[in-house]
């Protein structure tokens, strides 16, 4: 028949990636896949607790705090333990930060290897109970020539990152990575427990149409914002105003940016000084996804991945998206600087 027929060349994210070290060649020992591995099964591991908690009594608060003083979620800390434990086991990892700890964990003897992880297990929380897309977000750097693996090693800018992904878990689980050649979108087939590659070579258009800021903070933002927003809300020369969606969940609203375009946004304002969002395991690897698909990410004064990092917790403003969207904030940021 006319209908094309199911794909029996499966591309799965372990056979991608192995790929991916045959074409590193000699110096590819074969650990970055694993660890790929080990990430890969705590997702699939994250996605059933996840679909099953609304059944189960996972949902609601675990009675604690995390380190930014957030109550945590039940799904938090068990995310949180699952990641843990499955990269430590891995036997690939030498230091990890993650969002729920307030230390970041530095493993010693047989366990040790040489990448450090920085992750936010369970990214929009606070939207679990609402059955909204939530998601794991990781970034992860080798450890720097000659260091055993210590904090120094993730505090360092963005742009030495080797790897960096996401995995959102909604009606499918994707998972979205980076190796530094290009973005990647799988989606994990339930019945065979593999992510299949469905989005090869993710690009984000040069322009959008949609914007994403929560805008409850308005009465909080400073100039550049406020006169950037009247500029797609009340557009000059006959243009259609931009739409907004705000989901609240950070890999939600980045995820539909890296499809179909526009901005996403959470500057710092009077309210939130450095911003919201997390430098080390939230925005760093927000920002490798958006370059490596075309996109810029940029504080609205300066490239987030050049930032460097002086405590693994740190905050930093964010607008990330389509270039000529993106452009267009960072030109009313040099105006608000020249007018100063
Ligand atoms: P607000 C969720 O709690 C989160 O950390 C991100 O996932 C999301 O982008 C942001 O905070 C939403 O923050 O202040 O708009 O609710």
């Amino acid at each position: 028949t006319d209908e094309e027929l199911p794909s029996t060349d499966l591309i799965t994210l372990t056979r991608d990636v192995l790929g991916e070290q045959f074409r590193l060649g000699a110096e590819a020992t074969g650990d970055l896949t694993l660890l790929l591995t080990a990430i890969q099964v705590t997702s699939k591991f994250i996605a059933t607790n996840v679909r099953k908690a609304r059944l189960i009594n996972l949902v609601g608060l675990a009675g604690d705090t995390n380190a930014s003083g957030e109550e945590q979620k039940k799904l938090d800390v068990l995310s949180n333990d699952i990641m843990v434990n499955a990269l430590r086991a891995s036997g690939k990892t030498a230091v990890l930060v993650s969002e729920e700890l307030e230390q970041a964990i530095i493993i010693e003897g047989r366990h040790k290897g040489k990448y450090c992880v920085v992750f936010d297990p369970l990214d929009g929380s606070s939207n679990i109970d609402a059955g909204v897309n939530i998601g794991t977000i990781f970034g992860i750097y080798k450890i720097a020539p000659g260091s055993s693996g210590q904090i120094s090693d993730v505090l360092r800018p963005g742009s030495e990152m080797v790897a960096a992904g996401y995995t959102m878990y909604g009606s499918s689980a994707n998972l979205v990575l980076t190796t530094g050649k290009g973005v990647n979108g799988y989606t994990l087939d339930n019945a065979l427990g593999e992510f299949i590659l469905t989005h090869p070579n993710i690009k984000i258009p040069p322009r959008g149409k949609i914007y994403s800021f929560n805008e409850g903070n308005s009465m909080y933002f400073y100039p550049p914002v406020l006169k950037y927003l009247e500029s797609i809300k009340y557009p000059a020369n006959g243009k259609s105003p931009y739409s907004s969606r705000y989901i609240g969940s950070m890999v939600a609203d980045v995820h539909r940016t890296l499809l179909y375009g526009g901005i996403f946004g959470y500057p710092d304002d009077k309210k939130s000084k450095n911003g919201k969002l997390r430098l080390l395991y939230e925005a760093f690897p927000m920002a490798l996804l958006t370059e490596q698909a075309g996109g810029i990410a940029t504080t609205g004064r300066g490239r987030i991945l050049d930032i460097h990092p002086t405590d693994i917790h740190q905050r930093t403003p964010i607008f990330l998206g389509s270039k000529d969207d993106v452009l267009d904030v960072i030109k009313f940021y040099e105006q608000d600087a020249k007018a100063e």
